[in-house]
């Protein structure tokens, strides 16, 4: 299998391996670091974090990580980096070449290479919380902020004429119309669908039949290719043909309504924090797949593009959103933050419009959406992403319930309740009874608010269960009250089918703040999930597939 986009005239270099390191813990401006006693004493792996190895468990401050590259081209570079966490200043032969303050997302740099031979590409790293320079990570967030370079580390050449991406979307599902959009000079490009005929294209926009078309879907996960190229530069895309619509209060994919079953999950592991090696990605879907998934909400970060991949082989439903987590009134009413998190909506839509399993856009996990002062960033956040790709629904996961004031905004309304878990009522054995009562007030306060024609997810509900904790009183953090609470969330959402779809909470467990935030989170981890971090399944992961698979 391959991974696109690919630029098969470029020169390319993937730069994964062992990096030099350094490592500094009160560096005092990483973006103009004293390079002066910079001693390279150790080695890191690439993609990789150094705050899970054993001498720098939990550390933080400034990481140095150096690679010497010898180009055999002339001219410009271009410099892709998948994402990084959780800031990054990147340096060529020590010339400042960009930073990253967007965790997650991925990048990329143009800046000129220097001739043939030997450079050096130093990306300085700082995982310290600190607002001014990572505004979209804070202390509170309940996942780790892990220090290292994510994901993959590309380096091409680049051609003058060069053909940056083109954008595929579908205009019509019965016919196989398309539209294309080319980030290149119209002139001389031609395009040509699954290693067909070359065409010339009538310009760098246009819409145009697929020849022998054949639908996406998750039942029938094809796929097809387009090809462009313009004398300079030549680029491969794959793309889906497949269209999404929200209205009357489902969500039509294809023209058909749809409803979606499948989890919440982080991109972590223990051993490698986010940067996870291909053969965890592949084994989650696996998972997925055998639980009877159809859907993903990859949480709560702009994903990795391999996993978004084989989401669309898998055909697998991802809902993907940008970096924020139960941010508040300060920080959402604070420019610094409202920047970088507008500057992440268009690095998403353009990593990942052409995976036909991306079905919706979601920003601010949890956010503070109850009051007034917040609504232009809110309304800021949905019309940008409408202007960067009106083809699909854009939506947020809201923990507001009934207070919340943005639905309106949005095309899909979606809810984070643990109802049963996080109970009103302490005193209450296994409040399980509280379930369906929560979700059924939710409905009634849709129907009442005008907000019935939109489509309803459920983005979280979940219950935390110790690994091998079992417990014959079934009590909170047992693997048995876990099974019991999620197959009544599942036993109602297959009753219910006023709700479209459901993100358990979650796929597996995950490391967490290791501070005193952690008094809530037994091991500091988020025990949520129905594997633990390991993927060794709790009681629950039977029950949910039960359930799932009979949909
Ligand atoms: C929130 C949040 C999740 C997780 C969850 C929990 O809904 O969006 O990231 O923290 O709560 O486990 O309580």
């Amino acid at each position: 299998m391959e991974f696109y986009p690919q630029y098969p005239q470029r020169e390319k270099m993937n730069l994964a391996g062992a990096w030099d390191f350094a490592f500094r813990p009160d560096e005092k401006d990483p973006a103009n670091p004293d390079f002066g006693n910079l001693e390279f004493t150790e080695a890191m792996p690439v993609p990789g974090v150094f705050d899970v190895f054993p001498d720098r468990a939990g550390q933080r401050g400034t990481a140095f990580y150096r690679k010497n590259v010898t180009l055999d081209f002339d001219g410009k570079v271009f410099l892709k980096l998948g994402g990084i966490g959780l800031w990054a200043a990147i340096f060529w032969d020590r010339k400042p070449v960009g930073t990253i303050d967007l965790p997650y997302s991925g990048v990329d740099f143009t800046f000129d290479g220097g001739g043939k031979g030997k450079h050096e590409l130093l990306i300085v790293i700082d995982n310290r919380l600190d607002f001014q320079r990572t505004p979209l990570f804070s202390p509170n967030y309940d996942f780790y902020g892990h220090g290292g370079i994510y994901r993959e580390v590309e380096l091409f050449s680049l051609p003058v004429n060069a053909i940056d991406r083109v954008f595929v979307s579908t205009v019509c599902h019965e016919t196989g119309k398309v539209k294309i959009r080319v980030s290149a000079e119209a002139q001389g490009l031609e395009y040509a669908f699954d290693n067909g005929e070359f065409q010339p294209a009538p310009g760098n926009e246009f819409e145009v039949s697929v020849p022998d078309f054949r639908l996406w879907s998750p039942e029938s996960p094809q796929l097809h290719t387009i090809t462009v190229r313009n004398g300079g530069d030549c680029i491969i895309e794959e793309f889906g043909i497949r269209t999404v619509t929200a209205g009357n209060g489902k969500l039509y994919l294809n023209g058909q309504a749809i409803r979606l079953r499948g989890f919440c999950r982080h991109e972590a592991h223990p051993q490698f924090g986010p940067a996870l090696p291909l053969h965890i990605v592949m084994e989650d879907i696996k998972w997925l797949k055998d639980l009877g998934c159809n859907f993903v909400r990859g949480t709560h970060y702009p994903q990795d593009q391999r996993f978004l991949a084989l989401c669309d082989r898998a055909g697998l439903l991802v809902w993907e959103e940008t970096l924020g987590w139960g941010d508040g009134l300060e920080r959402l009413i604070t420019p610094h933050f409202q920047d970088a998190q507008v500057r992440q909506l268009p690095w998403m839509v353009k990593n990942s419009y052409n995976h036909p399993s991306v079905i919706m856009w979601g920003f601010l996990n949890e956010g503070f959406s109850s009051v007034a002062e917040t609504e232009p960033l809110y309304k800021k956040l949905i019309t940008t992403l409408k202007e960067l790709d009106p083809s699909r629904p854009v939506t947020y996961a809201s923990n507001k319930n009934e207070g919340d004031i943005m639905f309106k905004y949005a095309d899909i309304v979606s809810m984070n309740s643990y109802p049963g878990w996080y109970s009103r009522d302490r005193d209450k054995f296994r409040p399980l009874d509280e379930i369906a009562k929560r979700f059924n007030d939710f409905i009634a306060f849709m129907k009442a608010n005008g907000l019935s024609d939109k489509p309803y997810i459920i983005s979280e509900v979940g219950a935390g269960a110790i690994y091998g904790w079992r417990d014959r009183f079934a009590a909170h953090w047992s693997e048995e009250y876990q099974r019991d609470y999620l197959a009544e969330v599942c036993r109602y959402f297959s009753e219910t089918p006023e709700i479209t779809g459901v993100a358990l909470w979650h796929f597996a467990d995950c490391r967490t703040y290791s501070t005193g935030h952690a008094l809530a989170r037994p091991r500091a981890f988020n025990n949520k999930g129905i594997m633990d971090e390991y993927r060794r399944p709790k009681l629950a992961y039977d029950a949910v597939k039960e359930c799932f698979q009979k949909f």
